[in-house]
């Protein structure tokens, strides 16, 4: 027989299986019942998507349709086609989207264009936006 204490053990001195209890403060049934078992309880994995920050172009008037779509191309590995697409929308509407990552990315992201951008001597900015 097992010589552990009953709060030990899986089975009850019939070697029947006790009966599952749920659990729940007032449920701990270790008068006479034996101890407390089959409480199954469903391992939540203890992950969290991270913050997700959009990287925002702003308009300007100096800076060149064709630098923007580069920057697009070379940052953001946008087709021709979308960077165009993504240019023109800042253009006419003032800021666009350039794509959406984590927090250092992002920034990654800004400091890489506003860089490239000084170098060229070019006005282009861009920013980042908590999604
Ligand atoms: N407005 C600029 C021009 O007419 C082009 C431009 C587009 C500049 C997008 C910045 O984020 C920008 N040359």
């Amino acid at each position: 027989m097992d010589q552990r204490p009953a709060m030990h053990r899986r089975f009850d001195s019939t070697d029947r299986p006790m009966a599952p209890v749920t659990a729940g403060e007032g449920d701990k049934r270790e008068e006479g019942g034996g101890p407390v078992t089959g409480v199954v309880v469903k391992p939540r994995p203890k992950t969290k998507k991270p913050a997700m920050y959009k990287v925002l172009m702003l308009n300007d008037d100096y800076t060149p349709m064709e630098f923007v779509v580069h920057v697009l191309e070379r940052f953001f590995q946008k087709s021709r086609d979308e960077a165009t697409r993504i240019m023109l929308h800042v253009h006419r509407r003032g800021v666009g989207v350039c794509g959406v990552y984590t927090y250092e990315v992002a920034e990654t992201k800004v400091t890489q264009v506003m860089d490239l951008a000084r170098q060229n001597q070019h006005p282009l900015q861009c920013t980042i936006e908590k999604e």
